[in-house]
């Protein structure tokens, strides 16, 4: 049985200037890599195999196997434990009658096409790809995406077909690519492969052993609510008591909540963070994101008014929110309204892992990719899914984050549980921009939540805090104080209604949330 977690692809051509190529590998194996492929794209055959038979006498010294790429003739004559071929190198059938019994097979797949054709042809195991771009090899199909990945797992259910990904996977996108791979039927990778993240290295020891230290911190069983919770049963009751400490906590602690939002609605959203006890930095500039990152204590990406500096930032933000394990909220407005946002929708989402997505039914459905509900800009028409609670289930496990479905009901989803909230005022639906304050709300309980779970283990977590119970906490801050301002005399319509919403928020007690917070857990 090969482990194939850490699957090393060699390439000469990308060694730094003077790293002798088998010391190399010799170095990445002390690190930790647990399977080689020999690849060799311009090499004589005499070249090719004294590479090859050197590598293996290498590989054998740490009981590692080594595998070929492309060669059935190389591997027969170093009797390598496996050859891979791409798709337009030998068939597998062919290969199998050429190798000796027990020789794995492994096969490059771009699609679900290519994958039931290595299925049924027998493949040992696929090399799904390329799941990032990358410039190590020159793609003519596709990327395949981290969120693709899931898909073409889901179809090996039922097989013992192994799997890997491949391409531009690095030590800062590993936690990232592991976790947004898993299928929504729980099939995580077996795997990853790289080439330039330990060839290129100076250090291939060290950027091995860096890799693996990820790899075994990410438990491969965990479904999305264990790597994003640390509470595994709720009932209305604890999630009221949680959603009370997180409150407190963002009072007490008063986090910096950074904020992309779109031009409509800043201020309203920078006042509602202040009101809550946060502290709200509105920038969108790529060059201090990192910085930002670091300090903060969640991410709001909205993209109301797409402008393309502030993409840009948003792109670089989110990847940054990810290293430092940060929650980042997703408020993808209007995502249906045109091809041009559904395609930076899926860039962004692509491009990092979100914590929370949080929309209304249209926003959702055109995300999911579901014709069930329509919109119209940014708004839904109709009265939304037939089957709301499975609905928000489900894109929880494909997004691989927690759901929030906005509307005269809430529904919100960690993939296993989902709460049903049914605060609220008809008020919040005539001013402008509460969807998107709606947003500010979650994040600065997102990071409220985050400073309260800052002593439990975080390894192998791609975010830091229970951002099932800071979605709840935002959408019962912001519904519960709209419930008040409008019973509020001096209220008599939107104009007085939202300066009194801002002042509900601002003097929010845990005892009007314990009152009055209308939440069924399913
Ligand atoms: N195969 P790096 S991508 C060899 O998509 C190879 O099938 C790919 O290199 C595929 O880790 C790739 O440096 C190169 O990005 C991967
Ligand atoms: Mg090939």
């Amino acid at each position: 049985m090969i482990d194939y977690s850490l699957y090393l692809v060699t390439g000469r051509e990308l060694l730094p200037q003077g790293q002798d190529y088998f010391d190399s590998l010799e170095q990445s194996l002390q690190g930790g890599v647990t399977v080689v492929q020999i690849r060799e794209k311009n090499t004589d055959t005499r070249e090719f195999l004294d590479v090859a038979l050197r590598s293996k006498a290498i590989c054998d010294r740490y009981n590692v196997p080594l595998i070929v790429n492309d060669r059935v003739d190389i591997a027969l004559a170093v009797q390598a434990a496996g050859v891979h071929v791409g798709q337009t190198d030998m068939p597998v059938s062919i290969a199998r009658k050429l190798l000796p019994r027990g020789t794995v097979i492994g096969v490059s797949c771009n699609n679900i096409q290519e994958l039931d054709k290595a299925v049924s042809d027998g493949a040992d195991y696929i090399g799904i790809g390329a799941v990032w771009s990358t410039t190590t090899k020159t793609l003519n199909k596709p990327v395949v995406g981290v969120r693709g990945v899931g898909e073409l797992l889901r179809k090996l259910d039922g097989t013992s077909v192994k799997a890997v990904g491949i391409g531009g996977i690095k030590l800062k996108n590993l936690l990232r690519t592991l976790h947004g791979t898993v299928s929504t039927t729980n099939r995580a990778l077996d795997g990853v492969a790289v080439v330039s993240e330990i060839v290129a290295s100076t250090r291939p020891r060290e950027a091995a052993a860096k890799l693996r230290e990820v790899l075994s911190a990410f438990r491969s069983g965990d479904s999305i609510f264990k790597a994003m919770r640390t509470r595994s049963e709720y009932t209305a009751g604890s999630v009221i008591d949680g959603v009370i400490q997180i409150m407190t906590c963002v009072r007490d602690h008063n986090p910096l909540v950074h904020q992309i939002t779109n031009n409509v609605s800043i201020a309203q959203s920078a006042n509602a963070t202040i009101a809550l006890g946060a502290s709200p930095i509105m920038a969108t500039t790529v060059q201090e994101m990192e910085d930002i990152s670091r300090i903060n204590g969640a991410l709001l990406v909205n993209i109301g008014t797409l402008v393309s500096t502030a993409y840009e930032g948003m792109v670089v933000a989110g990847s940054c929110a990810n290293a430092q394990k940060k929650p980042v909220v997703f408020d993808p407005v209007g995502v249906g309204a045109s091809y041009f946002r559904q395609s930076s929708v899926n860039t962004l989402l692509d491009s990092w892992q979100a914590s929370v997505i949080k929309g209304n039914a249209g926003e959702l459905a055109a995300l999911a990719g579901s014709n069930e509900v329509q919109s119209k800009g940014v708004d839904t028409i109709g009265s939304g899914f037939e089957d709301p609670v499975s609905f928000v289930r489900n894109l929880a496990r494909k997004e691989r984050c927690v759901i929030v479905m906005s509307g005269k009901i809430d529904y919100i989803s960690d993939g296993a549980n989902v709460a049903v909230l049914s605060n609220g005022h008809q008020m919040l639906g005539q001013i402008t921009g509460s969807g998107c304050v709606a947003g500010s709300c979650i994040a600065s309980h997102c990071a409220g939540a985050m400073i309260l779970a800052q002593g439990e283990d975080k390894e192998g977590k791609l975010v830091i805090g229970d951002v099932f119970l800071g979605a709840i906490g935002g959408i019962l801050a912001l519904t519960i104080s709209a419930e008040l301002a409008a019973l509020r005399e001096d209220v008599k319509g939107p104009g007085t209604f939202f300066p009194a919403l801002i002042d509900e928020l601002f003097t929010l007690t845990p005892r009007s949330i314990q009152e009055r917070a209308r939440i069924q857990i399913q």
